[in-house]
């Protein structure tokens, strides 16, 4: 494939080219509607938590729905997957209880990081998700590197890492691709190119002609796929993940799509971005495109919208009372899993910080009623 080309399956009115339809069988691709839709509730759920204070922070990633479910479709469990920040639903998809990742938005004593981590920064053991990385691209090398121990031990398993249309601009990336085909590690690099960097549009992070350009001058694959179209990017990951396996190194994917939304709950990007802009990506909205190809192939019409919908809001309903209901990390949960045997003076200083901890407690609940 020529690098500037995008590869697509299904075009935004939900007609697609039947040689290259992949015929996934009904159960997966209703759901992969299921799971799109969910995170497009969740968003929309999350962000109004975090407008009524109820939420310190949020990442949406409305519009990149296919991307993130897409890319992991054809992983194996004991893969890895090395997220940057936009991608809760590559976690639920690989089995991330929607529950114990709504806890993780509160950081209340059942989130698995205690509440230690920042905002919006999960990650899941059980489910070979790394925590999100929200310095840009330090994930990169992460994953070359889990890679790279994997070929060495001889373990058939692959490492996908998410990234940015920003994060080309870092060294880690560079350092990570290089690294990656040179030992030829079994990496898929897959770049979220959603045309802005925070404020910043794609046009200003390089001068090359595409992002899965660069993947040439490492000495491997780079391909274009629409990010919008989930069957296209299960396509070209399958592709990548199958060559990995099979010993053949690294693939770059990047993904054409767009941040719907802001950047996150702290950004307005109505002061840097067109109007016209939005409307014309609101139109590929991945989502609807999905929808209208189940449509054509008669296998799903507005009721069973209207009941998917209702399943899912009801779901995320559940797990926000139980999260709302859930007490904050106990306080000493600050000194634990750090060491095996806590030394003295840790134990010293843990048990000052409670007799502290314990008067400021009722003021921080006040504020933040949990
Ligand atoms: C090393 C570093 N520099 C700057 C930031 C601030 N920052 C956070 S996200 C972001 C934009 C990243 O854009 P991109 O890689 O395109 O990912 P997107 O947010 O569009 O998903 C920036 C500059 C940071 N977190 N880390
Ligand atoms: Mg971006």
């Amino acid at each position: 494939m020529v690098e500037e080309e995008i590869f697509r399956i299904v075009k935004p009115d939900g007609s697609f080219d039947a040689a290259l339809d992949p015929r996934l069988p009904e159960k997966d691709l209703l759901s992969l509607y299921r799971g799109m839709l969910l995170v497009r509730t969740l968003d929309n759920r999350m962000l109004s938590l975090q407008r009524q204070g109820r939420i310190g922070f949020y990442v949406p990633s409305t519009g990149q729905e296919a991307c993130q479910i897409g890319a992991v479709f054809p992983l194996k469990k004991e893969d890895w997957v090395f997220p940057a920040y936009r991608e809760p639903g590559a976690g639920l998809w690989r089995g991330y209880p929607l529950p114990l990742l709504v806890h993780s938005f509160f950081g209340d004593a059942e989130d698995i990081s205690k509440g230690r981590q920042m905002p919006n920064h999960y990650g899941n053991k059980d489910v070979n998700l790394v925590s999100v990385s929200s310095p840009v691209g330090t994930q990169i090398s992460l994953a070359v590197g889990t890679s790279w121990a994997a070929k060495i031990r001889g373990e058939r398993i692959v490492a996908l890492t998410f990234f940015g249309d920003g994060a080309t601009s870092e060294g880690d990336f560079h350092a990570g691709m290089n690294f990656a085909g040179v030992f030829k590690t079994p990496t898929i690099f897959f770049c979220q190119n959603n045309q802005w960097a925070i404020s910043v549009p794609v046009e200003r992070q390089t001068a090359s002609k595409t992002l899965a350009i660069k993947a040439q001058a490492y000495g491997f694959e780079g391909v274009r796929v629409d990010g919008n179209d989930v069957l296209a990017v299960i396509e070209v990951t399958s592709q990548a993940v199958e060559k990995a396996r099979a010993g053949g190194g690294p693939t770059m994917i990047e993904a054409v799509t767009y941040r719907m939304g802001p950047h996150s709950s702290s950004d307005d990007p109505t002061r840097y971005r067109p109007a016209a802009q939005v409307e014309e990506w609101r139109r590929k909205d991945p989502i609807t495109r999905f929808k209208a190809y189940l449509e054509k192939r008669d296998l799903w019409d507005e009721i069973d919208d209207g009941h998917l919908q209702k399943e899912l809001e009801d779901e995320i309903t559940d797990a926000i009372r139980v999260a709302e209901k859930t007490p904050p990390p106990p306080l000493e949960t600050v000194f634990t899993d750090v060491y095996a045997d806590m030394p003295p003076h840790l134990r010293e200083q843990m048990e000052e910080f409670m007799k502290s901890g314990e008067r400021r407690r009722p003021e921080i609940s006040d504020k933040f009623p949990l």
